[in-house]
């Protein structure tokens, strides 16, 4: 069966549990931890473990939403949330005895308990639920309610019908704010718990309620109601993975995932630049202002190459860079819309619609221009108004398509450079991929180090383009990146959305230990910090296995 369309696995036997993640860790104390708290804090045991994993995007940044495959592995370290649903005390108006309300703790003391409660509003005459996320600062608890909102939306369409009261209690090993997606994996376990408080996880007459790809493409709506506009990576990440393989994830023509097995012999070393990027606040002149960029970008490369998009009188597509690959291939062979294009057809197609971008520059600068700009000073992006007219749409419809459901602000957008990004990344997970694929196949027990040498180049050519091209790194990530290279990694790059958060390192397994010495001495930012905190900063992971759920009997 497709990963995607297998169920949620729910577990009743905890050792079966600790058994599926492929994990070295040890995981009992975090659990028995979490299961003793709860039940001193709210007077029974949960009901339910819900548990989901950070992830590591080995290689593949900010081309999901372009709807191109991406490789990342899911974590060992996750979010776990405990939850058992409570009884209200009948005509009580306190916000606790509330239908649907939750009472929400954390196991670290600095996130506050909150208590929160599902209001009722009325949009164009409909009926809808409100939790109140506040986007203008990031807090955990929005990730919860996040996972909530989805849960009452699909499940709980009216206010006659209502959801239990649940208490709720939570802890993370995934750094926040790191680029290793602790936001989707709190999505994730919260729009799991919800549903299995709710009792919406169980099989009715044999029928899967929720398959895997389900929980994928709830998560992606979930995670949207905190204000960024992600693809579906993290998600897919979190629900999908399988342990000691990196997931091939694409999203076109339809959400699908499949391992790629990692050569052996190696590990990945997460090291934090401990820049914190905030990116719900920052998005609308960097995550959302990429994602207009390159829809906007995407619709010019369209119209310049004569690729018919889906517009009708009133409805105008918004194309996304796959969709545009896809119909140019599938038009010109007459195969319709290219969504089952092989890798080695993919492939081809990125290298020459790589040499197709010229029309994304400003009047009057030619793809020479751009070889011949060594110091990067010429301007490469265009206008607001500049933009509008390539897109051949009035400023009303681009308005209307591109800026009415986002917030952006720059001066110059810049078409060209992140288009390039975004094609030649897509054409780096590709080569990846195929390395690790054919690897696993000839020498199942150990990789040479040439292949891991291959690997790592493409590795620290993605560093490069994130850095020039798509300019989402920053000079912590590129100096860390730096000294892991010449610490002996095969590569390094900055994972996740960027500006700040992780690294992610290819290095040979028997040099772990060295490794992370050597990077502990010289980045500059990890002075002083010792113990248990330094293996917070900079730690090797393994791929592990995606969410599940643990049922107490
Ligand atoms: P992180 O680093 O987890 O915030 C973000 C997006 C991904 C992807 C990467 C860049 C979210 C939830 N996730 O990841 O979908 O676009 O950036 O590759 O915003
Ligand atoms: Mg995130």
């Amino acid at each position: 069966m497709l990963l995607a369309d297998q169920p949620i696995p729910v577990y009743t036997d905890l050792a079966s549990l600790y058994g599926s993640l492929g994990s070295s860790l040890n995981h009992a104390e975090r659990w028995d931890t979490l299961t003793r708290e709860f039940t001193q804090r709210f007077g029974r045991p949960p009901a339910y473990i819900t548990r989901a994993p950070g992830r590591v995007n080995l290689i593949g940044e900010h081309i999901d939403y372009a709807l191109f495959g991406v490789l990342p592995a899911a974590i060992e370290r996750d979010i776990l949330i405990a939850c058992a649903p409570r009884n209200a005390t009948p005509g009580s108006t306190e916000p606790q005895d509330q239908p649907g309300s939750v009472i929400l703790e954390n196991l670290n003391p600095k996130y506050g308990r909150q208590i929160f409660a599902p209001r009722v509003v009325q949009t164009q005459g409909a009926e809808s639920w409100q939790l109140d996320i506040d986007t203008s600062e990031l807090r955990w608890e929005s990730y919860v309610k996040a996972g909530y909102y989805g849960v009452l939306s699909h499940y709980f369409p009216n206010k006659d019908s209502r959801a239990v009261p649940v208490d709720v209690l939570v802890t993370g090993s995934v750094p926040p704010g790191s680029g290793v997606s602790s936001s989707a994996a709190m999505v994730v376990a919260s729009t799991l718990a919800f549903l299995a408080v709710n009792n919406k996880l169980e099989a009715t007459n044999g029928h899967i309620p929720l398959s895997k790809g389900d929980l994928v493409t709830m998560s992606m709506e979930n995670e949207k109601r905190v204000g960024v506009n992600s693809g579906g990576m993290d998600q897919a990440a979190s629900i999908l993975s399988t342990p000691s393989s990196s997931l091939y994830i694409t999203f076109y023509p339809t959400l699908s995932g499949s391992p790629a097995p990692l050569p052996k012999s190696h590990a990945f070393v997460i090291a934090n630049s401990l820049v914190v990027s905030d990116k719900a606040t920052t998005a609308k002149h960097r995550y959302n202002l990429r994602v207009v960029e390159t829809l906007v970008g995407a619709r010019v490369l369209a119209k310049n190459l004569g690729v018919k998009l889906h517009d009708t009188g009133s409805k105008y597509e918004k194309v996304t860079y796959r969709e545009v690959l896809g119909r140019l291939v599938g038009e010109m062979q007459g195969c319709g819309s290219g969504g089952d294009m092989g890798a080695e057809a993919l492939s081809v197609a990125l290298k020459s619609v790589l040499k197709k971008l010229a029309c994304l520059l400003p009047k009057g600068v030619t793809e020479q221009d751009v070889e011949k700009n060594e110091s990067r000073q010429l301007q490469l992006g265009v206008t607001m108004e500049e933009m509008i007219e390539k897109s051949g749409l009035s400023k009303k419809v681009f308005d209307e398509v591109y800026l009415s459901w986002v917030e952006v602000e720059a001066n110059h957008f810049q078409l060209y450079k992140r288009a390039k990004h975004v094609f030649s990344e897509s054409l780096r997970v590709l080569q990846f991929r195929k390395i690790c694929l054919d690897s696993s196949s000839a020498s199942p027990s150990t990789s040479t180090s040439s292949e891991l040498e291959k690997l790592g180049k493409l590795m620290n050519e993605s560093q490069a383009s994130c850095q020039y091209l798509f300019e989402c790194s920053c000079p912590e990530l590129d100096l860390l990146t730096k000294l892991c290279r010449d610490a002996g990694a095969f590569g390094s790059r900055l994972t996740g959305a960027g500006w700040g958060g992780c690294t992610v390192s290819l290095v040979a397994e028997d040099q772990v230990d060295s490794f992370i010495r050597k990077i502990k001495e010289t980045y500059p930012a990890y002075k002083g910090i010792e113990g248990d905190k330094l293996n917070e900063v900079i730690f090797a992971t393994r791929p592990s296995s995606g969410a599940c759920v643990y049922k107490f009997t």
